[in-house]
């Protein structure tokens, strides 16, 4: 689009010391040249022209430089200045480290199977990753904080034209990981992807936090963090949608240490509470399909909290997983919803059914859930464990250390 095209003028620009002009023919896929020197050629087939068009030098040394990993501690107690320079600080770290995470991911791209890398869709998730590396790596320095609100205000626009990157990469594969061989290849490609993905968000997302005051908070870090209230939270949520589809829901009880609270950063848990509890509530109802709502057995979130982690165990009496699929459940795109079990369904969103959707979102059927929460659990230095009771129930285990640095703690 506009964006290469600009790209390449400044190339030729800088070569020929000639301004040209360029017509983009989107439908053809073709882009040529129109101008009044003698330089003169077409590029066929826009996706394969990315290469060509694009200074692919600049993502290759950016994608040899290590990433910076943060302790999450350093977030924390990074103070506030009056004046303003935490934000400076905090901006100018980013614009070094955002263009090295993006560069790895692009590099990530660039090593899929052929067939893989040719899927229109990834070929527009790897577009949208070149395209944010040079929003990121050709913003001017950060020297006074009329640049870093431009810069935030950059971050904010980036972080919305990658809101549906994940349902993307899902949907993507879904076509095209038949033709692959080494189910080991996809597994880790999008482990990588999502995990390093999170942490750019969680690092973006803190960035802009500093700007707003939020009670309990620094940045993305809350600083008072109550598990009992987060699990209420998405479990009001779950049973709407429950409801939604069903019809009904079961109750969803907290025990444990409900009273716990400690500094932690919410995002990932947002993420992974309401998928554990829609599993265990779509296993309960589908489980009790004659039951009534009051004779549904109740879904309990186990809370634990101690120096080095806590723990947090969702049980459901939804029957277990049966014993041939325990191997599979956390395999990206394994559902047993039914729709998603049919061959080449085409075009993703033809696999969640209508009925599926709640009013906030689908109730399963990415096949997304366990193995997501898996990756961002042990990015997290956690895990995800499950135990399951074939005739009676689950119990998902999730693990994760505290942000404390003395414990060892995590980097993000
Ligand atoms: P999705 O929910 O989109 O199907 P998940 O990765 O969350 O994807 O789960 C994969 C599959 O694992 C589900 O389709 C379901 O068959 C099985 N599963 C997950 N959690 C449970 C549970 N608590 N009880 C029984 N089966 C479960
Ligand atoms: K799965
Ligand atoms: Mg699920």
């Amino acid at each position: 689009g506009r964006f290469g095209s600009n790209i390449l003028h400044s190339i030729v620009k800088q070569k020929y010391g000639k301004n040209v002009s360029w017509i983009v023919y989107p439908a053809a896929r073709t882009m040529s040249y129109v101008g009044d020197s003698q330089i003169s050629f077409q590029l066929k087939e826009y996706p394969r022209a990315i290469n060509s068009f694009y200074n692919q030098t600049a993502i290759d040394i950016a994608a040899a430089q290590p990433s910076v990993r943060l302790d999450p501690a350093t977030l924390l107690y990074s103070s506030k200045s009056p004046d303003g320079s935490h934000l400076l600080r905090s901006a100018q770290f980013l614009h070094k480290e955002l263009p090295v995470r993006i560069a790895h991911r692009i590099s990530g791209f660039r090593s899929l199977p052929f067939i893989v890398g040719c899927n229109p869709i990834i070929i527009s998730v790897h577009e949208l990753y070149i395209r944010a590396f040079f929003i990121l790596s050709e913003f001017r320095a950060i020297t006074d904080l009329e640049t870093e609100k431009q810069y935030s205000e950059m971050l904010k626009n980036l972080l919305d034209d990658h809101r549906d990157v994940v349902t993307k990469l899902a949907s993507g594969f879904q076509e095209c990981r038949k033709h692959i061989k080494e189910e080991e290849l996809v597994r880790q490609f999008l482990d990588r992807t999502l995990t390093s993905r999170l942490g750019i968000r969680m690092l973006a997302e803190h960035h802009l936090a500093l700007h707003n005051e939020q009670p309990n908070h620094v940045g993305i870090i809350n600083v008072a963090m109550k598990p009992k209230d987060v699990v209420d939270r998405w479990a009001d949520f779950t049973r709407q949608i429950s409801d939604h589809k069903y019809g009904k829901a079961p109750e969803i009880k907290c025990n444990g240490h409900i009273t716990a609270s400690f500094p932690y950063i919410q995002i990932p848990i947002d993420y992974i509470i309401p998928e554990l509890l829609k599993n265990a509530v779509r296993a309960t109802i589908e489980n009790n399909p004659d039951k009534p709502e009051s004779n549904l057995p109740p879904v309990i979130v186990t809370i634990a909290n101690n120096d080095a982690d806590f723990v947090l165990r969702v049980s459901d009496r939804g029957g277990g997983i049966p014993h041939h699929m325990v191997d599979h459940v956390t395999r990206y795109h394994f559902s047993t919803a039914s729709i998603t079990q049919e061959e080449d369904t085409g075009l993703f969103s033809t696999m969640i059914s209508e009925s599926n959707h709640g009013p906030s979102g689908p109730m399963y059927g990415f096949g997304f859930g366990l193995p997501t929460t898996r990756a961002y659990a042990e990015y997290l230095g956690g895990s995800l464990t499950i135990q399951t009771m074939q005739g009676i129930g689950t119990d998902v285990y999730l693990r994760l250390r505290h942000m404390d640095r003395k414990q060892g703690g995590f980097r993000i």
